[in-house]
């Protein structure tokens, strides 16, 4: 029996832990686990999240009957270290933050009594233990599961790396016979030989018992029988991504005398085969099977790292209905329930270790990896869904000791040493898998002779996004494909940052729009497809995840999952849908941009549409006007949509069955101020941007800038912000706008601004000026991934610059930096009337260096 101990734990700051043990009416947070402390603090605008030691605490009351029982505390993961006190007494320590762990606890116990339970956790960095840094945020706590396991004096033993109790595999499998191999101990730990009956059954997925065996088992009183065991059945049904089908395999320990069960092991099997080769890339039960997935991250908006099962169970589904069959869990072993749901949903997973960017040179360092390996193949090689091990990512990425070349040259001697030595832990435990690791884009990995010693060559690769074009990418993978011609490869990372808020019909690299995202997607997608020596695919990232060290237009979130953190699907999800779904499929896309505004034409703005499908053709209306049929490619088709001032009904048509809607809401921008029928009540206007952005909470939408022309609104000089980076000049900077949620248009600036006009009729009139300062000092960490702008300039304090509104002097003298701050969002409202038809002009004054403006709203007051 196994029952969750995770409601009702006190937790302590280490502080107030501190302060309760010399006073013991201090008391803690209630809370449930799961559970991290750095939910909130590693997405808030303070740089940095609390790495450090918290306290768990519970009284638990223990039946006086379980002093015969077996019984042990399971613990599915805590990051990252956690040490665990019963009733004062230190029972075990365990290292590594993504891996189960399970320690016996009888001897701790006090029966028919309370006991105290107290869970020291650690999520400092520690130079032994992986990973030492990151692009994900670590949660510190106990995160998953709680588990008290009771057992019978007699049992299944417990596996020394947490793993099931019974290793199952299936080592031959055709489509007419297939075998299951089991081995375990039964553990008596009575003083008494014991007899005991091994009954084993193997149940079909339409419930018939298919195999079953009954053998007497002599036990040796305080000690361990071992047991390996291997049946055959014809005809299997065999598991593939189609149909998961999966056996049920029951391993019961029954006493002799009683005819109780004393013990049961339960599992899935899923009877399947598989190789990789270059020619056919992989091969499933004999047939070629592209992979095509995504990677996860295990967090969510708002909970961090401590999600209830059913997030992570809804993250599979969500993949499965993506049409995606591969999973690449990364960068860390993830909730059993992950695990469960791949082998039912028939999604092929590569599992991996958190072994990231570097490595520390110590015995300790390695002999932790060493142990994670080996906890990460026991407890997962159970799962058919398995079909790779991994258990380094970009180990290149952050090499300590580059600028010293002979240092630098030991180093990667080290980083060979613990690669092979990996993987040759991983061969000695699974015969049956392939293993695999993810390299940057780099030579390096090659120099160093560690990207041939897996069997499959994980590349992670990102032309048209960091750098380079969007056909670096396969240039890049046809170079290795001819240095390894023997090699299968897998990619195991692609993506591009996307704000599913923003917007562009020039979508250009950096600018965070869903076009650009699209863009990169569809250019990749085709080049896998097309070559065969790439077994699969992983996008990354099924989710948007948070890593606190970002910047962007969404800080402290990793934004190239292709749904949000809160799992709202982004084009990009669509467009895999219509790649991979075999059922009808059709969709509107950019579904949330439901507010949309741009210039009048003659009553009406045209703005492109997109459908995506898997139908041939498809048709698209808009208030019932027909815009005609168009053919579909790559799962899209794009319209020119003619939008109307208010509400615009889109409905997408293929056949008569496959339908779709969206309601948009257009603002229209009079063509002309004066003598345009179409009302103007608001102009939201981002300077310096290409892009648009909508501001959900706000509902309200924000246009890009464009030049004055005579009768409507405009700049007149000045030039948009470029932030110059280390991956070249960029459209916004990646610095965090501290006092608003709409960083995008504060990153946005116009700078020397000459003037800004609307040439509206007379009336009054509210203006918005925004800024930023954005060449301000930062006081963030640099992170290897960020563009490199967060750099400290001199003058910062020099900006100066005056402000005139219809020739009154509004802003005199404004001086950002000094007076509110690097990267602050600064609002300013004015009333402004607006007489002899003279409408609103804004006039910006350099003194010391260029002025600038983020962003400028107009509201017509009456
Ligand atoms: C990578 C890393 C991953 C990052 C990703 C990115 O190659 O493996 O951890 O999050 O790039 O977004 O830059
Ligand atoms: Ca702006």
């Amino acid at each position: 029996m196994k029952k969750s101990i995770n409601s009702n734990w006190e937790f302590f700051t280490e502080k107030e832990w501190i302060a309760h043990l010399y006073d013991h009416s201090v008391n803690g947070t209630k809370v449930n686990i799961p559970h991290t402390w750095n939910n909130i603090d590693a997405v808030d605008e303070e740089s940095g999240y609390f790495r450090g030691i918290g306290y768990y605490k519970k009284e638990i009351f223990i039946p006086l009957n379980y002093k015969d029982k077996d019984l042990s505390l399971l613990f599915e993961g805590v990051n990252q270290v956690a040490t665990v006190f019963i009733n004062d007494v230190e029972v075990g320590i365990h290292k590594g933050g993504y891996t189960r762990f399970i320690f016996d606890v009888h001897q701790y116990l006090k029966f028919g009594e309370q006991n105290k339970m107290i869970i020291k956790v650690d999520n400092s960095y520690d130079e032994n233990i992986a990973p030492l840094s990151a692009d994900f945020t670590f949660f510190g706590g106990i995160y998953r599961d709680v588990f008290l396991e009771v057992k019978n004096k007699i049992h299944w033993k417990k596996d020394e790396y947490a793993g099931a109790t019974v290793h199952i595999n299936t080592p031959n499998v055709t489509k007419d016979k297939a075998s299951v191999r089991f081995r375990g101990h039964i553990n008596n730990t009575l003083t008494t030989n014991q007899t005991v009956t091994l009954k084993c059954k193997l149940i079909a997925p339409n419930q018939s018992v298919v195999y079953q065996s009954a053998k007497k088992q002599k036990l040796v009183k305080s000690a361990d029988k071992e047991i390996d065991e291997t049946f055959e059945i014809n005809n299997p049904l065999l598991w593939n991504t189609e149909t998961p089908n999966l056996y049920q395999l029951h391993l019961s320990i029954i006493d002799e005398k009683s005819g109780k069960e004393l013990d049961s092991f339960i599992s899935s099997v899923g009877f399947r085969w598989y190789s990789f080769d270059v020619k056919n890339g992989f091969v499933l039960n004999g047939e070629p099977l592209k992979l095509i997935g995504t990677n996860r991250h295990q967090c969510f908006e708002g909970l961090g790292n401590a999600l209830p099962d059913e997030l992570h169970v809804r993250d599979i589904k969500l993949l499965k209905e993506m049409g995606g069959n591969f999973l690449r869990v990364s960068h860390y072993p993830q909730d059993p329930v992950v695990m469960e749901m791949c082998d039912k949903l028939g999604i092929l997973t590569s599992v991996e270790i958190p072994l990231v960017n570097a490595i520390t040179e110590t015995e300790e360092f390695t002999n932790n990896s060493v142990h994670m390996v080996k906890e990460m193949i026991h407890q997962n090689r159970n799962h058919p869904s398995v079909i790779m091990w991994a258990y380094m990512n970009e180990i290149l990425l952050r090499p300590p000791f580059k600028k010293d070349k002979e240092r630098h040259k030991k180093y990667l001697v080290k980083v060979k040493e613990l690669t092979q030595l990996l993987e040759n832990t991983v061969k000695e435990l699974d015969e049956e898998r392939y293993t695999m690791n993810a390299h940057h884009g780099s030579g390096a990995y090659h120099e160093a002779e560690i990207c041939a010693i897996p069997d499959i060559m994980g590349w992670n690769l990102y032309s048209g996004w960091y750098g380079g074009k969007f056909s670096g990418f396969e240039k890049f993978l046809d170079k290795y494909q001819a240095l390894y011609p023997d090699k299968v490869m897998m990619v195991t990372e692609y993506g591009a940052d996307v704000h599913a808020d923003l917007h562009s019909f020039n979508p250009i690299r950096f600018d965070y729009t869903v076009e650009y995202g699209n863009l990169y997607h569809e250019h990749y997608l085709p080049a896998i497809l097309e070559r065969n020596f790439i077994a699969g695919a992983a996008i990354w990232n099924i989710n948007d995840f948070h890593s606190e060290l970002r910047g962007y237009a969404t800080p402290h979130i990793n934004s190239k999952g292709i749904t949000t953190t809160d799992r709202t699907p982004k084009d990009t999800y669509y467009l895999y849908q219509a790649n991979f779904l075999k059922e009808p499929f059709l969709k509107i896309g950019d579904r949330t941009w439901t507010l949309r505004s741009g210039q009048e034409s003659n009553g009406i703005c045209k703005q492109p549409v997109v459908v995506y499908s898997n139908q041939e053709k498809v048709t698209l209306s808009v208030n019932g006007k027909e815009l005609g049929e168009q053919k579909v490619t790559l799962g899209k088709a794009t319209f020119n949509v003619p939008f109307q001032d208010g509400n615009n009904q889109i409905v997408a048509k293929s056949g008569e069955l496959l339908i779709d809607m969206l309601d948009i809401e257009f603002r229209m921008i009079p063509e002309s101020f004066t003598s345009s029928d179409v009302p103007l009540y608001e102009i939201n206007v981002d300077l310096g941007s290409t892009r648009y952005y909508h501001d959900k909470t706000l509902n309200q939408i924000w246009i890009p800038e464009k030049e004055y022309t005579s009768g409507s609104w405009g700049y007149i000089g000045g030039e948009a912000f470029k932030v110059k980076t280390k991956y070249g000049s960029m459209p916004a900077s990646d610095l965090e706008i501290y006092g608003t949620k709409n960083d995008p248009i504060y990153q946005t600036n116009r700078m020397d601004l000459e003037a800004f006009k609307f040439d509206v009729k007379d009336g009054f009139y509210t203006v918005e000026l925004h800024f930023a300062e954005l060449l301000a000092k930062s006081d963030k960490e640099a992170l290897a991934y960020n563009l490199g702008n967060d750099k400290v300039e001199e003058n910062i304090n020099e900006r100066v610059f005056s402000i005139l509104i219809n020739d009154e002097l509004v802003e005199e003298e404004l001086n950002l930096a000094k007076e509110f701050g690097g990267a602050r969002a600064v609002i300013k409202k004015f009333q402004v009337k607006a007489v002899d038809g003279q409408g609103i002009i804004i006039n910006c004054k350099s003194i010391k260096d260029k002025s600038l403006i983020s962003a400028i709203r107009l509201y017509k007051n009456y």
